[in-house]
């Protein structure tokens, strides 16, 4: 993979790499594989994009999605104030320029940062960002819409294979090999790390 990525105009973007989303925190949303997503994160973190953006899953104790709420569909997880809401242990933290939290409203659940956040795309337009780096938890939930959303609104997406991990969750529909394959019909793609950080020195 030699596509050039050209790091001064593009945004990494860390989505919901929570301990809630990771086996420190069983009895919420553990996606396996979660813990081990950090070093190649911290990876990423290291070169000059021109933004460094993460989301936070930050949830009332009564969201719509808990079990036994409206929806249905989760257990509680990355409940607000809470370790499971907390970033995962060892994710350089201080890289980010800015958290974008998502899902507080109760009676709403925020996928991606642009669901949250609709200006999201105009912002990174207006840097004259043309290109997402998309990495975190789970792969074909937040990270998949969130790069679904950036894809559409016309930027180069990727999305770091191995600095992300997924989970199958039958009860939501929502599918590891679904969410690629629809992914990659769009256009979005999918590298791993080293991929990723020589295509970024191949552009300088
Ligand atoms: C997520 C399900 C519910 C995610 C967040 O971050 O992928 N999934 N809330
Ligand atoms: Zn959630």
């Amino acid at each position: 993979m030699n596509r050039a990525i050209d790091p001064a105009r593009s945004v990494l973007i860390v989505v919901d790499a929570q301990c809630g989303f990771s086996e420190l925190c069983p009895e919420e949303l553990p996606v396996p594989g979660a813990l081990s997503i950090v070093s190649a994160i911290n990876r990423l973190l290291t070169l000059s994009w021109a933004r460094i953006d993460a989301t936070q899953d930050w949830h009332p104790v009564d969201h719509c999605s808990f079990f036994g709420q409206r929806d249905n569909l989760y257990p509680p997880h990355c409940v607000q104030g809470t370790r499971g809401a907390e970033f995962l242990p060892g994710l350089d933290t201080k890289c980010f320029h800015t958290v974008w939290r998502k899902g507080y409203y109760r009676d709403r659940d925020a996928y991606a940062l642009t669901a949250q956040h609709p200006s999201y795309p105009a912002l990174l337009k207006g840097m004259g960002i043309d290109t997402a780096v998309v990495c975190g938890l789970a792969k074909n939930i937040c990270v998949f819409y969130t790069a679904r959303d950036l894809r559409r609104s016309g930027l180069q997406v990727i999305i770091a294979d191995d600095a992300s991990a997924g989970i199958d969750v039958p009860a939501a529909g929502l599918f590891q090999d679904h969410a690629r394959r629809e992914a990659e019909e769009l256009g979005i793609v999918y590298l791993n790390t080293r991929d990723i950080l020589a295509a970024c020195s191949s552009e300088a």
